[in-house]
């Protein structure tokens, strides 16, 4: 099978396009769940959450965008059709639809609140700000760390991808790249970008849009799944670069991703409070940004 993965395409299962590891079997063994986030950077489980809860958060948020003339009159709602040319809706941290109870059942529910304490062995605390997304036809995510986006606070935070409902590889699904958490290979990326933050230093946020460009320097294969189920999700680390397929579909792509930490660890305070600041100062003056390939060469990477 053929994946479009932003500029590339790649063969699943060939050589740059592998599958993920499941750890859903591993699910009420902290200890062993653990030891595969330190081994692999990234758990993919099956099913944590309950599906009916997800399919309600998709419908509530569908016929928003339904209501915003963002789907194709005439087609069934929770399909997501977009008319032609149809580009992603604004819902970004957008409360109303973000803290609707459907979607908080979900986003802040009692599956990842219970997950989360097991699994960091304390009480967790989960940013107020949400991202929840609605990809377009042939939109994707460039590869990055999360770190360089929400790296103020805890050194134990984790990103929860959510697909909000069956989402195929081909309407883009997320897509982890092998080692980058830990390869010795990875260190200087690690230390370079991986300390870097956006609002800070007004660096693009992407490492690459190029998935091949970082498996040809550093090693390693993109992990990814042919289809994501409604209940699943996937966490991972600050330092775990992921990026996404690309949506070659005519159906958005609906996602949310969330963050959990331990409650009584520092937090970084853009994403907290009842209207969190969000990115202050990037991408606010395209004048002062700085290009990835401009802080690369500054880097030696
Ligand atoms: O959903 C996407 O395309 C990107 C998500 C992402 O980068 C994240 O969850 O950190």
């Amino acid at each position: 099978m053929r994946v479009k993965m932003g500029i590339r395409e790649f063969e699943l299962g060939g050589p740059h396009l592998g599958v993920l590891r499941e750890s859903t079997d591993l699910l009420g063994d902290f200890d062993a769940l653990r030891r595969r986030m330190v081994d692999d950077g990234y758990l993919l489980l099956r099913g944590l959450i309950d599906p009916r809860k997800v399919i309600q958060a998709r419908q509530t948020v569908m016929q928003f965008m339904d209501e915003q003339g963002a789907l194709t009159p005439g087609t069934p709602v929770l399909e997501g059709v977009m008319p032609r040319g149809g580009k992603s809706v604004g819902l970004m941290g957008r409360k109303g639809i973000t803290h609707h109870p459907d979607l908080r059942a979900v986003l802040e529910g009692e599956e990842l609140f219970r997950f989360f304490e097991g699994f960091l062995g304390e009480r967790a605390l989960t940013f107020d700000y949400k991202w929840m997304r609605a990809v377009g036809h042939e939109q994707f995510t460039g590869a990055h760390y999360d770190v360089v986006y929400m790296g103020r606070g805890s050194d134990r935070l984790y990103t929860t991808w959510i697909p909000m409902g069956d989402t195929p590889i081909e309407q883009g699904v997320l897509a982890m790249c092998e080692g980058s958490h830990n390869h010795p290979s990875f260190e200087k990326v690690r230390r370079t970008y991986g300390r870097m933050d956006v609002d800070r230093d007004l660096v693009q946020g992407w490492f690459s849009d190029d998935p091949l460009e970082i498996i040809q320097k550093y090693g390693g294969r993109w992990l990814t799944t042919p289809h994501f189920r409604a209940g699943d999700v996937m966490i991972f680390g600050m330092y775990t670069m992921h990026a996404s397929t690309t949506n070659t579909t005519n159906r958005f792509r609906l996602s949310a991703d969330v963050r959990f930490q331990p409650a009584g660890d520092p937090v970084d305070e853009r994403w907290v409070g009842d209207n969190p600041i969000g990115h202050y100062a990037w991408m606010k003056d395209p004048a002062r940004q700085v290009a990835m390939e401009t802080a690369k060469a500054a880097w030696g990477i």
